[in-house]
């Protein structure tokens, strides 16, 4: 594109068009306003698009990294207009630019063939060895909901062990993605997506077993010395748990690793018998990721395990 240079003021024929913007003191003001409003948008952009090592240009041949409308700082320039949304938007994408894009192939190892997510994908995805293990605890055959399916990383695993998959997700452009992503990993076929509100759904449904990995309140989760079920969205953890107790008594839920463990714990015991209970730490590369929770015949005794993950292991 050509560089055009802005004529200075002066007399002409656009100081006959717009001549209080050649009046001296409106000059003085407008341009002063124009510089503020360059200089914020200026700080916006160097706050989103941080940081520049973890960036590169895509190299000819090489899959796309997340398109235009997915990639998460022009999301957050687009809800930017929505004053509601801004600040929100702004922290999305400084988490996901600072620190979730450097941990794309843990989260998918097929990250380079074109997954997709959006801004809370990339935060809230389990990253995939952590999704196997848990899809492990499934027989292959077994009919599985997942009740917060988001941009369907543990769907895509319950697929790969072969099981059914019915992938619950009230997002339809999270849906979207999530179907994407199952025929990148080529189990399309095993998951059937639902747009819908797990909450009212629930009643309706029969399967072997429940996924639940629900938001946990996006990335300030941590800010809390101890995460407590109430604090769970869209509704808190038992109430999430006993939707899930009326598809199937089993149930696999991916949780704060400060999360108070006695309360999930406690979950087993709503029903009667009390459920087995199983409890795992879920650890990549040493670091605590989260903390899931097994319940029925997901369990495995001894009730307390610890496990860790690295990429060339997950790689294996
Ligand atoms: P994290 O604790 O936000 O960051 O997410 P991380 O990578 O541990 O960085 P660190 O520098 O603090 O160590 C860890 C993992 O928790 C993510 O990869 C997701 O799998 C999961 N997770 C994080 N959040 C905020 C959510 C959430 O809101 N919902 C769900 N279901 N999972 C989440």
């Amino acid at each position: 594109m050509a560089k055009t240079n802005a004529a200075p003021p002066g007399p002409g024929r656009r100081t006959r068009a717009l001549p209080f913007l050649y009046n001296r003191t409106t000059t003085h003001r407008f341009f002063r306003l124009l510089d503020a409003t360059a200089r914020k948008t200026a700080r916006r952009r160097r706050l989103t698009a941080r940081p520049t090592r973890n960036r590169r240009a895509t190299r000819p041949g090489e899959p796309k990294r997340p398109g235009a409308a997915e990639e998460p700082q022009d999301q957050a320039v687009e809800a930017a207009r929505e004053p509601d949304a801004a600040a929100e938007a702004d922290a999305d994408a400084a988490v996901v630019a600072g620190k979730y894009w450097a941990h794309r192939h843990s989260l998918f190892s097929l990250y380079d063939r074109g997954v997709r997510m959006d801004a809370e994908g990339w935060y809230s995805a389990t990253p995939e060895a952590v999704a196997a293990s848990q899809a492990a605890r499934a027989a292959p055959g077994d009919l599985v909901v997942d009740a917060f399916a988001g941009c369907g990383g543990n769907s895509i695993q319950f697929a790969a062990r072969g099981c059914y998959v019915v992938a619950v997700e009230i997002d339809p452009r999270k849906v979207e993605l999530a179907a994407h992503n199952a025929r990148v990993y080529g189990v399309e076929d095993r998951i059937e997506f639902v747009v819908g509100d797990f909450f009212r759904l629930a009643p309706f449904l029969k399967a072997d077993l429940v996924f639940l990995s629900p938001p946990w309140g996006g990335p300030a989760y941590i800010h809390a010395p101890i995460y407590t079920l109430d604090m769970l969205k869209p509704k808190d953890g038992y109430t999430t748990f006993q939707a899930a107790q009326k598809i199937a008594p089993n149930a696999i839920m991916f949780l704060p690793r400060t999360v108070d463990i006695s309360q999930v714990e406690e979950l087993s015991w709503l029903s009667c018998p009390p459920l087995d209970f199983e409890s795992e730490e879920n650890y990549i590369h040493h670091r605590l990721k989260g903390i899931t929770a097994y319940f029925g015949r997901t369990a495995r005794p001894p009730s307390y395990h610890c496990q860790n993950w690295d990429d060339e292991q997950a790689a294996d």
